[in-house]
């Protein structure tokens, strides 16, 4: 028996939430490994893609910075790879024929600034006349080999994007990478892969058309929102080493904020109504986004407005009928009123950006009037209290 009988046992589902069974077969393996030729340790479990050390694999260069670089090949020509596929898409399960790249980024081809962390790139696959296939792999530094979801070999791979359209429509892969050297294969999709026909292909990274459609912020957390711009290889090791799963890291599931905020990102002139538990108005990356309401005096006992509320400078706190919109309690505390849900929920709208510190707002600069509201109590006077004031968007 052979680790590749092992793997087509593995790929055919016989182990699946088996793994006494598995282990059985292993340990059969190598007792069979060290009998048969006793003077050798039994050979460790490669993947055939990383077997040899990357030797047959075409090396693309350096990557720059505000470039397009475009790489003709014809797969006759080239080495080719059998890849025993572990990645989750349905369509890539078991053997395929592939071919493998690898370049490199390097933090002088794209450091311009201290705010530069990453090279954001398009990686393309065009010329298609059979259905190839793109994937993206990342190398654990721990290990020189694929980064896997859990110990061991046979724990499978994780952090390879892929882009397995069928039929010869085009690839593309989106990634934002720090320096080092990364792996990409074209494989052939395997339910297709013994169609005869021209083997042409075209590799093109592109690191021009994210920064030109793009704007990014400076502010230090800006990596940690994926939600906002999610390049799905932030702090891959860092993941793993936190006991976290790593697998579901989709790069670009987010909102697209970099490109809208290209398009704009200020909203300076619109009064956010941001109802839910009180905000902590103080907030270094909130304060400058906090609505004012300049037809009142503060703490003149007032009102000066003549709204119906006495002292309204930031908004109010239906909760218990006062002017200190802040935590959900009688006397708020500042301290505490920091771990307010309606804190949170303020940042996602409207925290300062482009301000070095904390994170980015949806909107860079807004104004939030803060209302501190019991839904089952006074729902509908705060709304009331919203529109007078002239909120054209009220967060619920
Ligand atoms: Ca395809
Ligand atoms: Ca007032
Ligand atoms: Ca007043
Ligand atoms: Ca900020």
């Amino acid at each position: 028996m052979t680790f590749d009988f092992l793997m087509q046992l593995i790929n055919m589902g016989i182990f699946k939430n088996n793994f006494a069974l598995l282990f059985q077969f292993i340990s059969l393996i190598t007792s069979q490994n060290t009998a048969n030729t006793p003077s050798l340790p039994p050979a460790p479990f490669q993947l055939p893609f990383f077997q040899g050390k990357f030797g047959a694999i075409t090396d693309l260069g350096l990557i720059k910075n505000a470039t397009t670089t475009s790489f003709d090949f014809n797969a006759s020509n080239m080495p080719k790879q059998f890849y025993q596929s572990n990645l989750p898409e349905r369509n890539t399960i078991g053997k395929r024929s592939s071919y493998a790249f690898s370049f490199d980024v390097d933090y002088t081809s794209f450091l311009t600034d201290e705010k530069s962390e990453k090279l954001n790139m398009f990686i393309q696959l065009s010329g298609l006349s059979k259905d190839y296939d793109l994937y993206f792999t990342q190398i654990d530094p721990r290990t020189n080999e694929p980064f896997r979801n859990g110990a061991g070999p046979l724990s499978p791979i994780i952090n390879a994007r892929s882009s397995t359209n069928f039929g010869i429509e085009d690839e593309s892969i989106f990634v934002a990478l720090e320096a080092g050297k990364y792996y990409v294969e074209v494989g052939l999709n395997p339910l297709v892969g013994l169609i005869a026909g021209d083997s042409n292909f075209k590799i093109t990274i592109d690191t021009k058309s994210f920064n030109q459609s793009t704007k990014l912020p400076n502010d230090k957390y800006l990596a940690n929102q994926w939600y906002l711009y999610n390049t799905g290889t932030t702090n891959l090791l860092d993941t793993i080493e936190s006991g976290s799963k790593a697998n579901g890291i989709k790069p670009n599931a987010d909102i697209r904020a970099p490109e809208a905020w290209k398009l704009r990102n200020s909203a300076k002139d619109i009064i956010v109504a941001v109802h839910d538990s009180g905000v902590y108005i103080e907030h270094p990356d909130l304060k400058d986004n906090i609505w004012v309401n300049k037809g009142e005096i503060p703490g003149n006992g007032i009102d000066d407005d003549n709204n119906g509320y006495i002292d309204d400078v930031n908004g109010w706190n239906f909760t218990f009928d006062k002017k200190d919109p802040r935590a959900r309690n009688p006397n708020p505390d500042p301290k505490l009123s920091i771990s307010s849900h309606g804190t949170h929920v303020a940042g996602i709208i409207g925290a300062k950006a482009n301000n070095r510190i904390g994170i980015s707002g949806v909107a860079w600069d807004t104004q939030m009037m803060v209302i501190n509201v019991d839904p089952l109590r006074n729902w509908l006077e705060a709304h009331e209290y919203a529109i007078n004031n002239k909120a054209s968007v009220i967060n619920n």
